[in-house]
């Protein structure tokens, strides 16, 4: 056999906003690179663009990359591509974590960061001997990434095509909160790529914002205080609009290197408080520990060197009572900050949080991955039924992102520039919170007779929480 082209897809949900894609496929950007130049390579991110299933024959080679919540659709766009004759590869964070079963619909699977595996499976699927299964158990060093492409580059046009371009500077966390994935999709161990060619990177693909795709930014400040300001420094020189990153409440401690980042042009910082309630600090991995006073002396030392806060909220912890959802609107309303994120705990695969539920038989059945995003109930609280969570998570979302909600934090944000700057940084500081609206509302439970239920596919109503609703 020999192949006649790579498909690299990224399932779609959300559609466009303004004729512009919201989730810049970075992923696939930097696996299309490592296609050798003699093959054909295409990117489709089906948000912008339907997947040409009749151009699909047995010569071509699919790539899907998936979250849990993309894989019900990643699955579907497989068969369809199988049915056409070509072998479909499923790889991202749900075929690392459950590879049992995505092997069962996939020809092969990429489990982990596929950076040596990637261009074997390429090779191999040349030759007529495409695997199984291929895993990557080796953290690659972040030093050697191959440079993405000048053809990647002019085919996704993401300066055009995207609202905000992603970036990679270093990856991992050590911290092991219950409910996340990260030690297990990134490394326990935090690599960092050399300032150097995240310079070039930035630099080749003429990106003035970005958003960075690092688990924790944030805990270089301690652990890797010299890198930190190499970095910022070389990035002050770039003539940049602005850029984000998730990072942890320990930055606060560091108001040197925060200057530096302002002057670095970072607009704000995405800190993971998680809860306004201390009873979860046990489930927080030891960065948060829902002490609220904590969490204001945080936000105004972060404010202080002119940069923005996001605060990020987690709801449904054992901890949790209906009562937390008021709490944390009081807080949220009176602690400054510049845009929020609601999430409710959803136990993935592969976290402590997930295994304990199982062993308590807390999860719930029925429920399809595809609603595994973070909005839905998936698992029976323990101190709430599951129809309060989701109405108190409603109820919250609501009295957030309304118009007064986004305007008065973007403004806010807005206002910590100087007014000639204005121009530019309009869009940043009020993107955030309008996309996170925008999240909130693929909401697919409705209220059943016996307590939650959700749409199937075809339309019928699956109860999911019989049991234990009020
Ligand atoms: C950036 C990011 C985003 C971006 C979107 C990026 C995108 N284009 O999808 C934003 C901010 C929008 C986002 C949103 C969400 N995210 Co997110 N996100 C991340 C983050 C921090 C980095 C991902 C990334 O781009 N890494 C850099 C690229 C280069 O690496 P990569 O994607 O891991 O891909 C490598 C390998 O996985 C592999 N690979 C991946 N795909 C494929 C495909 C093939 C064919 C092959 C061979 C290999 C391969 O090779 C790649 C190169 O090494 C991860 C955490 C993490 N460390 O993975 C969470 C993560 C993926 N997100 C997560 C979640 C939960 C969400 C949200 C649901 C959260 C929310 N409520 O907002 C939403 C869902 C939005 C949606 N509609 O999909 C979870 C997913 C858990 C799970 N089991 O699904 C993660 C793992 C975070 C976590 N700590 O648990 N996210
Ligand atoms: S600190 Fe953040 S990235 Fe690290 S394990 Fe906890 S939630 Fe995940």
């Amino acid at each position: 056999m020999s192949i006649r082209k790579v498909v690299l897809i990224q399932p779609g949900r959300d559609g466009t906003f303004l004729r512009k894609g919201t989730m810049a496929p970075y992923t696939l950007m930097r696996l299309a690179s490592l296609v050798p130049d003699s093959v054909d390579v295409e990117i489709i991110d089906e948000d912008l663009k339907a997947v040409p299933f009749d151009q699909l024959g047995p010569d071509d080679l699919v790539g899907i990359t998936a979250k849990t919540l993309q894989i019900d659709r990643a699955r579907w766009i497989a068969e369809r591509a199988q049915a056409r004759g070509a072998k479909v590869v499923i790889g991202g964070t749900h075929a690392t974590l459950a590879p049992e079963e995505v092997s069962t619909w996939a020809d092969s699977i990429a489990v982990g960061e596929a950076y040596r595996t990637w261009p074997q499976m390429i090779a191999d699927f040349d030759r007529g001997a495409l695997q199984p299964s291929y895993v990557d158990t080796e953290w690659a060093n972040l030093d050697n990434l191959l440079p993405i492409s000048d053809r990647v580059l002019s085919q996704v046009d993401e300066n055009r095509n995207y609202w905000t371009p992603y970036m990679e500077l270093t990856r991992g966390c050590p911290r092991n909160c219950t409910f996340c994935t990260a030690i297990r999709v990134s490394g326990r161990v935090m690599r960092l790529r050399p300032v150097d060619q995240a310079v070039e990177e930035i630099e080749r693909r003429r990106i003035k914002r970005f958003f960075l795709t690092d688990d924790n930014f944030g805990l270089n400040f301690r652990l890797y205080p010299e890198y930190m300001e190499e970095l910022l420094r070389a990035l002050s020189k770039l003539s940049l609009t602005g850029w984000t990153c998730q990072a942890e409440q320990l930055v606060a401690d560091y108001p040197e290197l925060l200057k530096l980042a302002k002057q670095a042009h970072m607009d704000k910082l995405f800190i993971g408080f998680e809860s306004a309630n201390p009873n979860n600090r046990r489930e927080l991995g030891g960065k948060a520990k829902g002490n609220i006073e904590r969490y204001r002396e945080v936000i105004e030392r972060i404010h202080a060197a002119g940069l923005g806060v996001v605060g990020l909220f987690v709801f449904g912890f054992d901890g949790d009572t209906p009562e937390i959802f008021q709490s944390t609107y009081d807080f949220i309303r009176t602690s400054g900050l510049d845009g929020v994120s609601i999430t409710i705990l959803t136990p993935y695969v592969g976290t402590p949080q997930r295994d304990k539920w199982i062993e308590e038989d807390r999860l719930m059945a029925h429920v399809p991955w595809s609603l595994y995003d973070t909005n839905h109930v998936t698992y029976h609280p323990a101190q709430m039924s599951a129809e309060q969570l989701a109405r108190g998570y409603d109820w919250l979302a609501g009295k957030l992102y309304g118009v007064s909600g986004i305007a008065t934090r973007g403004l806010r944000q807005l206002m910590r520039q100087p007014l000639r700057d204005w121009p530019r940084k309009a869009f940043n500081s009020f993107s955030t919170d309008f996309g996170y609206r925008l999240e909130c509302n693929h909401r697919d439970w409705v209220s059943a007779d016996d307590g939650i239920g959700y749409r199937t596919h075809n339309g019928a109503l699956q109860s999911v929480a019989p049991a234990l609703s009020q």
